[in-house]
């Protein structure tokens, strides 16, 4: 018998329910949850409505880093929402202005081995210190921190193997580059990236999270690195040395796949708009004109990444048509560039520093000027994500940000000089006070609620007949930021489905929310990796608040799959692919669901005067979830039985 992958080893051990075989669905327990602001408002009405008195993970963190921004009371009063939730339920509050969610999870919570579920995409980024760590939905995480296993589709394991070292100025944002160039965006759909080879142990953690994080971004479960000597020292620095392990895949585990890197041929890589899969070299897009480069985000804004940064701009000052920002990553990378001496770089630069949060990777503030060319340091590039919808993003790696930055245009950053030697610290700088542990009964907390809160919609089981106009046909790879999108405007009223509903589809089809309305519901068609993207459920909940039942595509994401069925809308594959042509927007359709079960459904086309086969492949607890309106209810009915 052949030996186990690393992936396998975790799942195994935490398996609840389920055989352990790609595509079978498997129940796995969580360990420790994540949430953050934009998501975790919802996810908490969530856990509220499920009447558990205390959260039931070894560890929960509520996490304050996207809805910074206070041009209203709105973000403000959420996070005292947050605040007292985490208080009354056993959970760890993670202040505004502590850092970003996944840099601060791996830092100071993430421990090899453990499972991690988080209502955030970028959740995997524990992955670099072997932890099985997922994205999911608001509500399945809410389910998590109740105590429930979570469901998955039982990935392929994918061996991805690195040999070499990598040259001076090519770095870990260029290995994912590379991924996401061989893969695309989704390449790893219901798949789990497992790195191994000699190549790791050149990868420092913050390396390897950073490969990780953006993993997402081929479509996969997750990502994960082995635990080692690397590993340890790392967590040792951490102070946290007790709750390292090691942890390898068998010498001869089997993988469903391999994709192999040799480390020291890579070269510089950037991503062109509108996909962080439209890889190419830097080099063949050197000149572009910069207008601003973005230096942060939960994919490099560790202190490996802002030394880089801050060593490469010593001495040197921004571009005078370029405005450089740079959020870091927490208040230790921080602490770390003040002591060093190295913040000083970034001021005498020239650079704008903003705070620790998200900031300008999902539009909150620094939205480029029209038509602008953005380098950014992030992970995602989707259309109108940055706040203006004619800005052209690129994601790079620091190294070529500063070399943006400080030329004026896009260079191959191999052009700084001399690439400077990184050591990390022995003993990295620990502060925990920005975060506050729950008291021991939190029975007695009042939940503060401002008037922004509203209380989630009831959702009506699944009817006999679902009909109505297709309200928008759409194409191959639309993302939850084309569906709901983020912004400073539109994610203060993630607590406010009626508010926010308004502006779904709103960066494609501004007219999208007057027709659902009108219609009083209604149907999506769409292509390939329908969904793919961030976790937020409220590009599921809005669309179903507006009357949606049934979204019929070529193929899904997975998370955006998922909040689907949590939220009682019904995902339907087309047969034959090419049936897609014979629809248009605006033509009535009508599926009978009473043979739902069998997972075979017909789709009369009123307009058309035809019919498509289709089908669905929800199993059956998620067929349960959908006929009952959504998981909430499901959940609700199941515990009064
Ligand atoms: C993102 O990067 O798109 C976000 C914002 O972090 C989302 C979550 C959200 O929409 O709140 C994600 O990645 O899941
Ligand atoms: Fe925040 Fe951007 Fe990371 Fe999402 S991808 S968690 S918005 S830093």
């Amino acid at each position: 018998m052949s030996g186990k992958t690393l992936a396998h080893k975790i799942l195994e051990g935490h398996l609840v329910d389920g055989k352990m075989e790609p595509g079978e669905e498997i129940g796995i327990k969580i360990d420790q949850t994540l949430t953050q602001d934009a998501t975790g408002t919802m996810a908490y009405l969530e856990f509220e409505a499920m009447g558990i008195p205390r959260v039931r993970t070894d560890l929960s963190v509520s996490y304050v880093d996207h809805n910074t921004l206070q041009t209203d009371f709105r973000n403000a009063d959420d996070h005292r929402y947050l605040q007292s939730i985490a208080a009354r339920y056993g959970i760890v509050f993670s202040r505004p202005g502590n850092g970003i969610c996944h840099q601060l999870h791996l830092e100071r919570f993430g421990i090899p081995g453990k499972t991690l579920l988080g209502s955030d995409s970028h959740t995997p980024t524990g992955g670099g210190i072997g932890m099985i760590a997922i994205g999911a939905g608001g509500l399945d995480v809410a389910a998590a921190m109740a105590g429930e296993p979570f469901y998955l589709k039982m990935p392929e394991i994918v061996n991805v193997r690195l040999t070499g070292k990598l040259p001076p100025f090519v770095s870990a944002k260029d290995v994912i580059l590379e991924v996401l160039r061989r893969i695309g965006v989704k390449g790893a759909v219901n798949k789990i990236l497992e790195y191994t080879g000699p190549g790791v142990k050149t990868l420092s953690v913050p390396e390897r999270a950073t490969i990780t994080n953006m993993g997402t971004e081929t479509g996969a479960t997750t990502s994960i690195f082995p635990s080692d000597e690397i590993t340890r020292e790392f967590m040792k620095a951490q102070g946290r040395e007790k709750d390292w392990r090691p942890l390898a895949p068998d010498p001869d585990a089997e993988y469903d796949e391999l994709i192999e890197i040799n480390l020291s041929e890579l070269e510089p890589l950037i991503a062109l708009p509108h996909s962080p899969g439209n890889v190419k070299k830097v080099s063949e897009v050197e000149g572009i004109k910069v207008d601003q480069v973005a230096i942060g985000s939960c994919t490099n804004s560790s202190l490996r990444d802002l030394m880089v940064a801050a060593h490469l701009l010593d001495g040197r000052r921004v571009h005078n048509n370029v405005s450089l920002v740079i959020s870091p990553g927490s208040r230790q990378v921080v602490l770390h560039l003040v002591k060093d001496g190295l913040f000083a770089n970034f001021i005498k630069a020239g650079a704008r520093i903003l705070e620790n949060a998200c900031g300008p990777c999902i539009g909150m503030g620094q939205a480029p000027p029209t038509s602008g060319v953005s380098v950014r340091t992030f992970n995602r590039n989707f259309l109108g994500r940055s706040g203006t919808k004619s800005a052209q993003v690129y994601l790079s790696s620091v190294e070529t940000a500063v070399a943006c930055a400080v030329f004026g245009e896009i260079t191959d950053p191999r052009k700084l000089g001399k690439y400077p030697g990184i050591k990390l610290p022995e003993r990295f700088i620990i502060d925990d006070g920005m975060f506050i542990y729950p008291p021991e009964d939190g029975n007695r907390v009042e939940i503060v609620r401002g008037p922004n809160i509203k209380p989630l919609p009831d959702f009506e089981p699944l009817p006999e007949v679902i009909t109505g106009k297709v309200l928008i046909k759409v194409g191959d790879n639309i993302t939850t930021d084309h569906i709901l999108p983020g912004g400073a405007k539109i994610l203060p009223l993630r607590s406010n489905i009626p508010e926010i509903s308004k502006y779904t589809f709103s960066v494609i089809d501004p007219e999208f929310y007057s027709r659902a309305k009108a219609e009083g519901g209604g149907l999506i068609v769409g292509g390939e990796n329908y969904g793919q993207g961030s976790s937020r459920e409220h590009a599921a909940i809005a669309p179903r608040y507006l009357g949606i039942r049934a979204v019929l595509v070529k193929s899904f994401a997975r998370i955006h799959r998922a909040n689907l069925i949590n939220f009682g809308i019904l995902p339907l594959l087309f047969d034959n692919p090419d049936d897609y042509e014979k629809i248009e927007q605006g033509d009535v359709l009508s599926i009978a669901t009473k043979d739902v079960d069998s997972g075979k459904l017909v789709v009369k086309n009123e307009a058309k005067n035809c019919t498509i086969n289709v089908h669905h492949d929800l199993s059956e607890r998620e067929l349960s979830m959908v006929k009952a309106g959504g998981k909430l209810t499901y959940i609700k009915e199941k515990n009064r039985r």
